[in-house]
């Protein structure tokens, strides 16, 4: 049988710590802009890509996404901004419900939409239960979800919802800042996450460097997930210190 891509996920987890997935929005990097950023991170030994946005206004997804796949032998996932964001073209999707939220849409509602048609077009679901947590100003994903995200130093609230979505049978758990965020997700949240609840944690919005990422592994993080940071060029030849801070089992004395 096939290896799943949760199941590559898992694998890659369990040999270095933790793994970077960088999040390529189509609206903001044209795929000429990202042949570069994808060069980069197989040099650095990234550990895949994230394809979403919360707004799609060129309607170039299917194509962008094949167009990505001939560049990488990573893994391409979509992060869905909306139900138009599915293609057959990706490796897999994170199906995901806005558990921090309760708007009915985004817990059940689009995922009935979505479903068949990940069923029709095959690739694989990975049920992710995603929080948005308090950032400091409000983000997009705040905004467009219409709901409010767990207060920041209310660790205890982000831990039920975990668990909640993990007896639900979730694969994952996503601790969202929001896409260039003011505060990143903080370790306290991160660590009581990742003790009482046993799913692989997610956490991204606003990480900047190194360092940053690494504390977010240390407490508990198993994915980090970096867009904004890597829009600018200029930033890519930090990919491998990065990577090298996030893989914290291959790399445990340095200095990041
Ligand atoms: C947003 O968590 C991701 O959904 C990444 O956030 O763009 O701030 O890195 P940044």
């Amino acid at each position: 049988m096939q290896t799943t891509i949760y199941q590559k996920l898992l694998n890659s987890i369990e040999k270095k710590g933790a793994i970077l997935l960088i999040l390529l929005d189509p609206e903001k990097n044209s795929i000429e802009d990202v042949s570069q950023l994808v060069k980069a991170c197989e040099i650095a030994d990234a550990d895949g890509f994230l394809i979403g946005g919360s707004l799609l206004m060129s309607g170039q997804f299917d194509s962008y996404i094949s167009e990505l796949k001939n560049l990488t032998k990573l893994p391409v996932i979509i992060f869905p901004g909306g139900v138009e964001q599915i293609s057959p073209t990706a490796d897999a999707i994170l199906f995901l419900s806005i558990i921090s939220g309760r708007n009915p849409e985004n817990l059940i509602g689009k995922h009935v939409i979505a479903a068949p048609l990940i069923k029709r077009i095959g690739i694989e679901p990975i049920s992710t239960g995603y929080m948005l947590i308090e950032s400091g100003k409000i983000t997009t994903a705040e905004f467009m979800s219409g709901s409010k995200p767990i207060p920041r130093h209310k660790p205890e609230i982000a831990v039920a919802h975990a668990l909640a979505a993990e007896y639900l049978g979730m694969k994952l758990i996503y601790l969202e800042a929001g896409s260039g965020a003011e505060h990143t997700v903080p370790e306290e949240m991160i660590f009581a996450v990742s003790k009482f609840c046993s799913l692989p944690v997610i956490v991204g919005g606003g990480i900047r460097d190194p360092k940053t990422a690494r504390k977010k592994v240390e407490a508990g993080a198993k994915i980090i997930v970096i867009g904004n940071h890597f829009d600018d060029k200029n930033n890519h030849e930090q990919l491998k210190q990065f990577a090298d801070a996030v893989h914290i089992n291959l790399n445990q004395s340095i200095e990041v």
